[in-house]
């Protein structure tokens, strides 16, 4: 079985590569950019059922050849920060939209057996009471969301007009290693470690579900061998925290205190929480968050203190302006 995963550079598309490798994977190949978000670090290139291509979501004849040799697809590649879609919308619309349709046409030509589209709980849009289920209805709110929200939606109705088996999943903010430190956990680590300031923004209200990124990568497993096609699925974390409370967390973590939080101005359009009811996952497919929080973000941020390697270039490019 020959399984391609665009994005895999990125922070949850190597973890799921290296979790499958780990359990003696089929053969993989890894289509992607290499943007300033994707690293060949985050990969074991040197194993042999390990193939990396550098190349577009949107090379429609790159894609067509890579999906062609295929069997099946996960697909992780996208823009996944907020805050530079508020900036500019332009690579969200190209990547997150027309690099999505790409890889459906071409996995439509090439009658793949399946293809997993990885999206976001933020596709809901902001949720004042209790969780959202698979069939609310879609209000994204930020450029990022509403690009994802349109990927995800042409990526099901390639299944509904063309019968492509197409799954979809719909996921809460990951954490753990090797997360780009533009995200809040590891931007507030890797600032605390190096002695700095915290931006919170605004009041530090908002609510997030934090699910561990090798939970989310179980999910995505659990829905590409036992998933039905044209069929969506929460995966949730069941830890919701206010960024407040998150903050409170990192201090301790990193031997802090509040007078390195500073208070700045709330992000626009923010949306103040997002829950998924990921029942449906849990039933249908066993899924159930492993982690628990303490002990994840505990490690996580001991990942970071013992990986300064890794994550020092990243950060000192975003300052320079080169990413
Ligand atoms: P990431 O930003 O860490 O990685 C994205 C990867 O995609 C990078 O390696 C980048 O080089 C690659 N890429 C970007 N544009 C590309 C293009 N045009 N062609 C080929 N490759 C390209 O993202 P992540 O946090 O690992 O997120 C992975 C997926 O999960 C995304 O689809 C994101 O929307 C979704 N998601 C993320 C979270 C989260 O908390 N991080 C939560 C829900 C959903
Ligand atoms: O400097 C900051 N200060 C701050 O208060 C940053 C970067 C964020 N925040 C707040 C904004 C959010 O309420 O922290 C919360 C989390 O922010 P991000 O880490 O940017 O994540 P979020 O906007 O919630 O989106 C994430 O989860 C859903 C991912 O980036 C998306 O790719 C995913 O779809």
């Amino acid at each position: 079985m020959n399984l391609l995963v665009t994005g895999a550079a990125g922070f949850i598309g190597s973890r799921y590569v290296r979790m499958l490798l780990a359990a003696g994977a089929p053969q993989i190949t890894v289509l992607d950019k290499l943007t300033y978000a994707g690293t060949l670090d985050n990969l074991e290139l040197d194993h042999p059922a390990l193939e990396f291509v550098q190349g577009d979501i949107r090379d429609a004849e790159l894609v067509d050849k890579l999906v062609a040799g295929a069997d099946q697809l996960v697909h992780f590649a996208a823009e996944s920060h907020v805050d530079r879609s508020i900036l500019g919308a332009d690579d969200f619309v190209l990547t997150n939209v027309v690099g999505t349709q790409t890889l459906l046409d071409a996995a439509l030509r090439h009658g793949l057996e399946s293809f997993v589209h990885v999206s976001t709980d933020e596709v809901y849009g902001s949720i004042a009471e209790g969780s959202a289920g698979e069939e609310r209805l879609l209000r994204p709110s930020s450029p990022y969301s509403a690009s994802k929200a349109s990927s995800d939606l042409i990526a099901l109705s390639y299944h509904h007009t063309h019968g492509l088996d197409v799954r979809v999943t719909r996921c809460s903010n990951n954490y753990g290693p090797h997360q780009f430190p533009e995200k809040v956990i590891p931007l507030f680590v890797t600032n605390l470690l190096d002695g700095g300031n915290v931006p919170l923004y605004g009041e530090g209200l908002n609510v997030r579900d934090w699910l561990h990124v090798d939970d989310h990568c179980r999910g995505v497993e659990l829905v590409r061998t036992r998933g039905r096609a044209g069929e969506v699925y929460n995966i949730g974390g069941g830890t919701e925290l206010t960024n407040k409370e998150l903050t409170g967390l990192l201090l301790d973590a990193c031997g802090a205190d509040w007078d390195r939080v500073r208070q700045v101005e709330d992000r626009k359009g923010h949306d103040l929480r997002y829950s998924v009811d990921w029942s449906k996952a849990r039933d249908e497919l066993g899924y159930r968050p492993a982690h628990d929080f303490t002990t994840g973000l505990a490690e996580t941020v001991a990942w970071y203190r013992e990986n300064r390697a890794w994550w020092e270039p990243l950060k000192r490019r975003v300052e320079r302006g080169h990413a």
